[in-house]
């Protein structure tokens, strides 16, 4: 894909939308368009949804329309329809931009951007969307969108001193690149509190509202609304409640196989269903001796969070094998795909 034709693309469509994560990082590509001045129709879909979405979508997508997929990646099937739809001459186009790792082979489509990395900085996709706008000489120039007398929402384009402009886009940089550390997880390794409360009041508050408030945070400078600064404050406890508990809680399946790694590995296993990272990241730091990596478990939700530090195992490979996918630190799965043997294992544990 040449990004650097994106301003004659984007100006060219009737309508564009957005398929992307249901995370951090998947916001953060629709609040760079909006900051840009791009109006977008946004669906936020789970990584196992990803497939059964984009082809749904193509069904529909009338012509002169743009999709654009960002932070998720297709599989071969629905890679081979994005190139039949581009290929067809009634003006429908789709582009993908992922940063993650196990997606690196849709860069045979001159339709995808998958880049985990640029010049040895960690990418996020919110980072990649906010790069090829900029490289395609977008300028930061924020719509609004209010309430009319019917309560629907319209768009406005207010008009902004290019002074305004550089303020702005300074805030919106510094936005960039907080999900950046955050999905990459080098706030950690930098100590960078303020990337992972970003990501703490991302899940407490709703969707439209955080977008709404992050896109005032480019208009007036405020990061974190009162109300944000008054939850942060109290989840930072709960936080701290929750890794003493966990840490006491957690199991170790010793001399486990894993489909996608070679050698038996020892898998801290807790139960949660908030702080996967956070947890995830403290048990592995603090049981690094003991464990290779650590699986936080929700049975509820049929899902498996995996997690770990350095570079003992390759944990994208090992969760592609289990319905899922992900980073080779962190990762996600499915707890039906890794199956009683995992769940006998845990209870074997248990007993210990
Ligand atoms: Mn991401």
């Amino acid at each position: 894909m040449d990004f650097k034709k994106l301003p004659k693309k984007l100006s060219y469509y009737e309508e564009i939308h957005l398929i992307t994560h249901t995370d951090l990082d998947g916001i953060g590509p629709s609040i760079v368009l909006d900051a840009f001045g791009i109006d977008h129709n946004p669906y936020y879909v789970e990584t196992r949804k990803i497939d059964e979405a984009v082809i749904e979508k193509i069904a529909e997508l009338p012509d002169q329309q743009l999709l654009i997929i960002t932070d998720l990646s297709v599989n071969e099937e629905t890679a081979a329809a994005i190139t039949a739809v581009n290929k067809e001459p009634n003006g429908r186009n789709i582009i993908l931009i992922d940063h993650h790792a196990s997606a690196l082979y849709l860069n045979d489509f001159d339709w995808a951007e998958v880049a985990p990395d640029k010049n040895g900085i960690k990418m996020s996709a919110t980072t990649l969307m906010f790069k090829s706008l900029l490289d395609a000489e977008f300028e930061v120039s924020p719509l609004q969108r209010v309430e009319d007398e019917n309560g629907e929402l319209q768009v406005i384009r207010p008009e902004y001193s290019s002074k305004e402009k550089a303020t702005m886009l300074t805030r919106l940089t510094h936005f960039v690149e907080n999900v950046r550390l955050y999905d990459t997880w080098d706030w950690h390794a930098l100590s960078i509190q303020e990337a992972a409360d970003l990501n703490t009041i991302f899940y407490a508050r709703r969707r439209h509202e955080f977008a709404k408030d992050r896109m005032n945070y480019i208009l007036n400078g405020e990061l974190f609304t009162d109300e944000d600064q008054q939850y942060l404050h109290f989840s930072k406890e709960e936080l701290r409640k929750l890794l003493k508990k966990k840490s006491k809680q957690m199991l170790i399946v010793e001399n486990y196989t894993l489909l996608g790694h070679d050698e038996p590995v020892n898998i801290g296993v807790v139960e949660t269903d908030s702080y996967f990272s956070e947890l995830g990241n403290h048990l592995a730091e603090k049981f690094e001796q003991e464990i290779d990596c650590v699986f936080i478990i929700s049975l509820i939700k049929n899902k498996v969070s995996l997690r770990s530090i350095g570079h003992k195992v390759d944990l994208s490979k090992i969760a592609k094998n289990y319905n899922g996918g992900g980073h080779p630190n962190a990762s996600g799965c499915d707890l039906s795909a890794l199956g009683m043997p995992f769940i006998s294992a845990v209870f074997e544990a248990q007993n210990r």
